[in-house]
């Protein structure tokens, strides 16, 4: 039996992947109604696929506990804050989830951390809970997903993996655990390897959306279009640019640089540049917003609303979504945001002025950004009728009303 320890956006899923392939899963969260909630047979978050795996899993025996279960084997998946000032994680989710394991593992048990860790935080922060527990039996692993939000049931499934292992041995009885659902590659290497390997899968990426980035500023600024450039620089057969918008959220690419900036500031330069071009992105929709406004004569910034919440298409996480970074700038500029905000996969509150149907949203507005090419807009510029767009994503085709970044 494994026990799958926090039951969020990564737990969730991989506990289930695991029962649906035949092995026997406990998923355990500190979240009673969360758990209530999976318990009464519902998922809790908007994920492609994500239902109907549920649904295999439970009637193959998957179960949900707010206890840690006494067995051999852990796989610990708990959110890795990191502290905007220092930009260094918080490691005590972790470090507290393998202290209750701690509790009720038995002799030799394997720990597998899959959360997020910067390089080296785990000969930092949980090794030390373990020898302060007198466990050196314990193997520690770590297994970083990979899976991408809109399509992790299929990236579950196709995906190569890594695990990082204290031990050879360990390392293949980890392998063999994931060979259960993962029909991917999966590289065995040490613990130190697999930290940075994954957190520089994600600053390739961040640094690669800052350069697209970087040129759509470049062009706006001399009147080129950056989409027609790279459309035509992207048939160069070695060159693969990314799509320019309006900022890098989510809780992985946008978090994942600052760990090797804060620990190596003199050397992670490209890193931290790109990583400040993406931050900047929110203030230059809003600098490019007023710009429309002001060609459009619209005055009133409460006739423009914002349209997208999540921080990228077809999901429902918010988290440090470039909306609600801009929303933060608006606040300072614009004189507490008037804007009314709507998006369809959001249902929750999350922002003032948040509007939950596209009807109350259009009402009264004349112009609209476009934060988020979600599935049910993409394409359709009528979607918001005759009114101004300003197209962050460059999903709502050309028009004379369609603006781009
Ligand atoms: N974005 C752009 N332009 C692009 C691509 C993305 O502006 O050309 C923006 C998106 O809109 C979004 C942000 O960047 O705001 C990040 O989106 P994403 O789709 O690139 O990635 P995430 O954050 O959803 O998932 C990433 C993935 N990492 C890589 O592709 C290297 C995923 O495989 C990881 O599992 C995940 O981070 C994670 O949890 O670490």
């Amino acid at each position: 039996m494994i026990n799958v320890i926090g039951l969020g956006y990564i737990g969730l899923p991989t506990a289930l992947m695991f029962a649906a392939h035949g092995v026997e899963v406990v998923g355990t969260d500190c979240d009673a109604e969360l758990v209530a909630t999976l318990n009464a047979g519902r998922t809790t978050f908007k994920e492609e696929g994500l239902d109907e795996l549920f649904g295999r899993a439970v009637a193959a025996g998957a179960r949900f506990s707010t206890e840690y279960q006494e067995c051999g084997t852990y796989i610990v998946s708990v959110p890795t804050p990191y502290d905007k000032a220092t930009k260094r994680i918080d490691p005590s989710y972790v470090v507290d989830a393998v202290g209750s394991v701690l509790d009720v593992a038995p002799e030799g048990a394997v720990v597998v951390i899959e959360s997020t860790v910067s390089p080296g935080a785990i000969d930092r922060y949980v090794r030390p809970a373990l020898a302060g527990r007198g466990r050196g039996d314990v193997k520690l692993a770590h297994a970083p997903e990979r899976i991408i939000p809109g399509d992790m049931v299929g990236e579950l499934l196709r995906n190569n993996r890594t695990v990082g292992a204290d031990d050879p041995e360990t390392g293949e009885l980890v392998k063999s655990l994931y060979a259960s659902f993962c029909r991917g590659e999966i590289a065995v290497t040490d613990i130190r390897t697999a930290e940075m390997t994954k957190v520089v899968e994600n600053t390739f990426r961040d640094v690669n959306i800052a350069f697209a980035n970087e040129l759509a500023k470049i062009c706006r600024s001399d009147g080129m279009d950056v989409r027609e450039i790279i459309r035509i620089a992207n048939k160069h057969p070695r060159v693969g640019i990314l799509s320019p918008g309006p900022g890098v959220g989510g809780h992985c690419i946008s978090v994942d640089p600052w760990f090797l900036v804060g620990d190596y500031p003199e050397l992670a330069r490209l890193i931290r540049n790109a990583r400040e071009t993406n931050d900047s992105m929110p203030e230059f929709v809003l600098a490019r917003a007023s710009e429309i406004m002001r060609e459009s004569g619209i005055t009133d910034s409460s006739k423009v609303g914002i349209y997208g919440l999540a921080y990228k298409e077809d999901v429902d996480d918010v988290r440090e979504s470039p909306t609600l970074q801009m929303l933060e700038s608006m606040g300072r500029h614009l004189a507490g945001s008037p804007c009314k905000v709507y998006d369809p996969w959001v249902e929750r509150d999350v922002v003032p002025n948040q509007v939950h149907s596209m009807e109350e949203f259009l009402e009264g507005l004349e112009m609209v950004v476009v934060m988020v090419g979600h599935s049910e807009v993409k394409g359709r510029p009528e979607a918001f009728g005759d009114r101004v767009l300003l197209d962050t994503r460059d999903v709502m085709g050309s028009g004379e009303n369609v603006h781009k970044l």
